[in-house]
C-alpha cells in the first residue's frame, strides 16, 4: 500500500460522488502515480463500504476486461473485478434514465449464478461449471467516472470497474448442456445488429473469467459464496448509447434480454 487511509477515503468519496451526481473526473493516477493494486482495490472496497453503510445490498460480482476486444478498446491487458450493488439491477425490458449517467455504454455478457462456493487458488473451469447453478444472458451498462472513458488499470479498479447498471433476462441455461465457447451472441441497437461474438472471446471460455475471479479473491483470503450472480465480462467492444436507444442481446439457446434508455 502506498496511500494512507485518509487518502483512500478521500478518493472513494471523489469517485462515488461522481457516480451519484453523474459528473466525470480526471483519472486518479494523475494525482497519485505511485498508487498500487492494493490501494486501487482498497478504494473500491471503501466505495462498497459506503454504499452498505447507506443501506445498499451487494447483489453480485463482475469480471471486466476479460476479452481481447475489451482490452484492445481500453488499451489495458489484465482482467479486473468489481461488485454489483442492488440499485444497479434494472428489470428486463426496463428503462434506464440516462440523466443519472455520464456516458453509458453497453456490453453483451453471460452471467453465472453459483450454487456452491468457489475458492482459489487453483480454481479452474471444471470447478466453476460444477459450482454453476445456471447461466443467463446479461447486458452490462458501464459508465466510467473518468473523462472520455480514459483510464489505466489502477484507476478503473478504484472506480469499481466502471460498474453502473445491469439487466439479466432470457432463459436460464444448464452448463452441462451448453458449450459456452461456441455460444453465439448478437447485440442489437434500435433493431440493427451492431456487435457479434461467441463465448470463447472471454478468456477462451466464459467460465475461465469466473475461475480467475475466484483465484484473485483467493489471494485476499476471500471466496465467491453460493448464490452469487457474476458477470463474466463483455464479449465484444462496448457500444455507446444515448436517450432514445433500445438494446437487445440475443444469446444462442438462452433467449434474449432487452433494455431501453430514456
Ligand atoms: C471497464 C469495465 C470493463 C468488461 O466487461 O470488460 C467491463 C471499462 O471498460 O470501462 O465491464
Ligand atoms: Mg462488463
Amino acid at each position: 500500500m502506498k496511500l494512507d487511509k485518509a487518502t483512500i477515503e478521500q478518493l472513494a468519496i471523489r469517485l462515488e460522488t461522481c457516480e451519484l451526481e453523474a459528473v466525470d473526473t480526471t483519472k486518479i493516477t494523475d494525482d497519485y502515480p505511485d498508487m498500487d493494486w492494493d490501494d486501487a482495490y482498497a478504494i473500491q472496497d471503501e466505495i462498497k463500504r459506503r454504499k452498505i453503510a447507506r443501506g445498499a445490498r451487494i447483489v453480485g460480482l463482475k469480471a471486466g476486461l476479460t476479452s481481447h476486444a475489451k482490452m484492445k478498446q481500453m488499451g489495458v491487458e489484465t482482467p479486473v473485478f468489481g461488485f454489483l450493488a442492488d440499485y444497479f439491477s434494472v428489470p428486463e425490458g426496463g428503462e434506464i434514465d440516462t440523466g443519472k449517467l455520464i456516458h453509458p455504454k453497453v456490453e453483451p455478457e453471460i452471467a453465472f449464478v453459483t450454487k456452491a462456493p468457489l475458492k482459489g487458488p487453483g480454481c479452474h473451469i471444471g470447478a466453476v461449471l460444477a459450482a454453476t447453478d445456471f447461466v443467463i444472458p446479461a447486458i452490462e451498462i458501464i459508465d466510467s467516472r473518468y473523462r472520455d472513458f480514459k483510464f489505466d488499470l489502477k484507476s478503473v479498479v478504484a472506480d469499481n470497474c466502471s460498474s453502473s447498471r445491469f439487466v439479466v433476462g432470457g432463459r436460464m441455461g444448464n452448463v452441462a448442456e451448453l458449450d459456452l465457447r461456441t455460444t453465439g451472441i448478437v447485440l442489437e441497437k434500435n433493431g440493427e445488429p451492431v456487435a457479434f461474438g461467441a463465448g470463447a472471446a472471454v478468456l477462451g471460455h466464459p467460465a475461465a473469467a469466473i475461475a480467475m475471479l475466484a483465484n484473485m479473491l483467493g489471494e485476499k483470503g476471500e471466496e465467491i459464496p453460493a448464490g452469487t450472480l457474476i458477470l463474466s465480462g463483455g464479449i465484444t467492444e462496448a457500444v455507446a448509447v444515448k436517450a432514445g436507444d433500445s438494446i437487445s442481446l440475443r444469446v444462442q439457446d438462452l433467449g434474449s434480454v432487452s433494455v431501453r434508455f430514456g
